[in-house]
């Protein structure tokens, strides 16, 4: 084959899917029309993919839920507790999202990107089998639509990989077992007819192989694991897609030494050089991931061809293909009625990406000619990108060039705790939350009925204020010591300040998977960062406005808006961040001058962004820090600023955390607070810490004395004077009635222990 893409989104243009299987869930539909949905935006897909003019067509990519979820099922390694549970597809479901009776499995994120999968459970007792009825229907389902299908599965040593071991045995050493399950995949999709079998192994481009099998190379577990495979008689072209970065040359080098006859490269996120460095090619069809999969810039169709052209004779022959799956971009641009006509000409969803393979496919197998107009229109709209104005600001670049490293450093943090202790006088052991309170269906209605116009801006502020009225008598009812005034004007923590900056696009319909039925519309990050008004002063200061007690002014931090954001691909990642946090500086400035004395700046995704390979990580953990420190230091020692992060296995990121230099930091504490506290002290951090002391991710209400005996453990770890009491993330997605009463426990609980803590 000549063009395809390694994989595409299921959730629907019009997220479909999600509705359905949300309807399923709550009984409202049956089963017979979920799967109807089902097949319909599978026919549609696939459609989509042949008449893009696409020569091979990647099926096996619907899920219900998740991928790996799905890969788990065909490997007959389901964690055995949901045995319990006698439908195939309630069964599915119940390892997803869990029933009443079971936990579902962990969530995590797929490498670098915003999309979680399913974590499978395996031990020394996983028995291995082979399920192979969803691969085999999708095949069959894309034969009767008369498209050339080509099955993709998730390969042995990135499952294995991704997995985890619920008994401490490596998942690897068990590679024999599912290599033979995968051998028998292979004769059961020949026989049924498939002519390729793409197998994804992203795993390659990372360390964790490296770092995990005790004495092999990651090229030596490829070479060993394809060989096995390609050794098979009966059995599809193997096609052994690689991507999010660079698998090196000793891993190409491996994979070419054995018998499969594809191998796939990530040409955006990887180099055209290293493939161009391993000879062994010559003999495979070598799959060209040169249009990005998972940003949302056009191709430049005039350097794609360049480098493809570069590396037709490093082998038997080059298709063209997505950098990775598109399942990271939304449907269409065909939706987005907003954009002017110059950012539109600089954008490619995933619509306008199947086309730009054609193109290049036909420009490199066929005729430049006969595409001509296509590459005429790419490079006249990408012209634009470089002159438009909106994308170079000089008085932005200028400031940031001026930028000294004392800008990135507050006054000793021992005399900032002295300056706030006297402006706050706060008690020992503060009690606060950690921003939002529950959006309840009357601000998600005043939000959709302001967008539908059936109420204007001014009744929307007024609902707005009637809402941090209610938050600001709860909190003060409950006898928190520092309040919040709940984010009840914010859809999404990213999108609200995105939408008030320029620089920034925000899509209508651009709707990306984040797990499950879950979406997000990330904002596209196309210009010069610039705050054109204040975002949140106002609202924060209504608040403040309406209590004696301090209000905390809550904004999202640098890393975490380009985080979950498309960002732009003409400057280093890192301009952009510092580009934000000055934005989020002049934030935190003026909320000091409206008075507000406590600013809280969110970083949930410091950990998400950290690079797939080991020597990466450094230089992005600087750099995050920095733009942290950019937008938080410029404060006075009497302002206090917060950070929030959403997650307590730090690992990696610790040294990070201090470095921060946050006077406190919010932590979610899963396992217990002590535990938390015990590894920031082995950094020697110093700064209020808020462990957090209930699990916000669960309707449970705490009881006091829980939390109390919590607080007890934490002052066993950390000096009264640093400890703060808050619960371990915000309170959106949960209900009044049990946030009430679980606050109510923590006061109690803090107020409990406070003449403990001061003895
Ligand atoms: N905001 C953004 N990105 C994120 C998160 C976020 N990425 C990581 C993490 N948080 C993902 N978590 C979620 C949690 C909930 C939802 C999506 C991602 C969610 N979405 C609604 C849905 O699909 O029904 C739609 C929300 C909306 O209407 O805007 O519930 O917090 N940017
Ligand atoms: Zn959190």
């Amino acid at each position: 084959f000549l063009a395809t893409v390694g994989g595409t989104a299921r959730i629907g243009a019009n997220r479909e899917l999600k509705r359905a299987i949300e309807s399923y869930w709550k009984g409202q539909t049956d089963r017979a029309s979920l799967e109807a949905v089902a097949a319909s935006l599978r026919g549609e897909t696939a459609r989509g993919l042949r008449d893009a003019g696409l020569d091979s067509i990647p099926v096996n990519t619907f899920s219900y839920y998740d991928q790996m979820l799905d890969t788990a099922i065909m490997l007959g390694a389901l964690a055995p507790r949901f045995s319990a549970v006698d439908d195939e597809l309630d069964r599915y479901f119940a390892a997803a999202r869990g029933t009443a009776e079971l936990t579902p499995l962990e969530m995590t994120k797929w490498f670098d990107t915003n999309y979680h999968y399913l974590v499978p459970e395996l031990s020394t007792e996983t028995a291995y089998s082979l399920n192979a009825t969803k691969v085999l229907a999708e095949l069959a389902e894309a034969a009767n639509l008369g498209v050339d299908a080509r099955p993709v599965i998730i390969g042995p040593i990135t499952f294995l990989a991704l997995a985890k071991s619920t008994d401490d045995s490596n998942p690897l050493d068990r590679i024999d077992d599912v290599l033979s399950v995968y051998d028998d995949l292979l004769a059961t999709l020949a026989q049924a007819g498939a002519a390729w079998v793409q197998i994804d192994e992203p795993v390659l481009v990372t360390d964790i192989i490296a770092d995990t099998a005790e004495l092999s190379t990651t090229a030596e577990v490829a070479g060993s694991v394809y060989q096995r495979l390609s050794n098979n008689t009966e059995r599809p072209a193997i096609f052994v897609n690689t991507y999010f970065g660079d698998p090196g040359a000793d891993v190409l080098a491996a994979l070419a030494a054995t018998g499969v006859e594809a191998i796939g490269v990530d040409l955006v996120y990887g180099s055209a050089d290293t493939v161009a460095s391993v000879p062994g090619l010559s003999t495979k069809l070598l799959v060209a991931g040169v249009v990005n999969g998972r940003n949302i810039w056009r191709t430049d169709l005039d350097a794609a061809l360049a480098a493809l052209g570069t590396l037709l004779g490093s082998a038997r022959a080059v298709a063209v293909s997505t950098s990775c799956s598109t399942l990271h971009v939304p449907y269409s641009l065909a939706p987005e009625t907003d954009l002017d006509d110059n950012l539109r000409g600089w954008l490619a969803f995933a619509a306008e990406k199947f086309t730009e393979v054609s193109v290049l496919a036909t420009a490199l197998n066929g005729s430049r000619d006969a595409v001509a107009d296509a590459f005429t229109a790419s490079a006249a709209a990408l012209a634009t990108r470089s002159t438009d104005p909106r994308v170079h600001v000089a008085a932005v670049r200028e400031r940031l060039a001026a930028v000294t490293d004392d800008q990135l450093t507050r006054g000793d943090s021992g005399a900032r705790f002295a300056a706030q202790q006297e402006r706050l006088g706060l008690p020992l052991l503060p009690t606060t939350t950690i921003g939002s309170y529950p959006q309840t269906s009357a601000i998600r209605n005043a939000r959709a009925a302001l967008r539908s116009g059936q109420i204007d801006d001014a009744e929307y502020t007024r609902r707005m204020k009637s809402e941090i009225d209610d938050v600001i008598a709860l909190q003060e009812d409950l006898g928190l010591d520092v309040l919040v005034h709940g984010e009840p004007e914010r859809n999404d923590m990213v999108q609200y300040f995105a939408e008030q900056l320029d620089g920034f696009f925000a899509t209508q319909n651009g709707w990306v998977q984040s797990y499950g039925t879950r979406c997000v519309r990330p904002p596209i990050l196309f210009g010069d960062v610039v705050r054109p008004t204040p975002m949140a002063v106002d609202w924060i200061t209504y608040a403040q406005s309406t209590t004696t007690k301090p209000v905390k002014g809550m904004l999202t931090g640098p890393v975490t808006i380009l985080a979950w954001s498309f960002v732009r691909d003409d400057q280093p990642e890192k301009d952009s961040a510092n580009q934000i946090a000055l934005a989020i500086r002049d934030e935190t400035i003026d909320l000091q001058r409206a008075g507000i004395g406590i600013i809280q700046v969110d970083e949930p995704a410091l950990r998400e962004l950290l690079p797939l390979r080991d020597a990466d990580k450094p230089a992005y953990l600087r750099w995050a820090v920095d733009a942290f420190r950019l937008s938080t230091a410029g404060v006075e020692d009497t302002t206090q600023i917060h950070t929030h992060l959403c997650y307590s296995e730090f690992g990696e990121v610790i040294g990070a955390i201090a470095d921060l230099d946050a006077d406190v930091t919010s932590i979610e504490a899963a396992r217990s607070a002590m535990e938390v506290l015990d590894d920031l002290n082995a950094i020697g951090f110093a700064n209020g810490v808020g462990p957090g002391v209930y699990d916000i991710h669960s309707p449970r209400v705490p009881s006091t004395e829980e939390i109390t005996a919590s607080l007890r453990a934490a002052l066993q770890a950390v000096p009264a004077q640093r400890l703060w009491v808050n619960p371990d993330c915000g309170l959106k997605t949960r209900g009044n009635t049990e946030v009430a009463a679980s606050l109510r426990n923590l006061v109690a609980a803090a107020k409990a222990v406070r003449p403990v803590a001061n003895a």
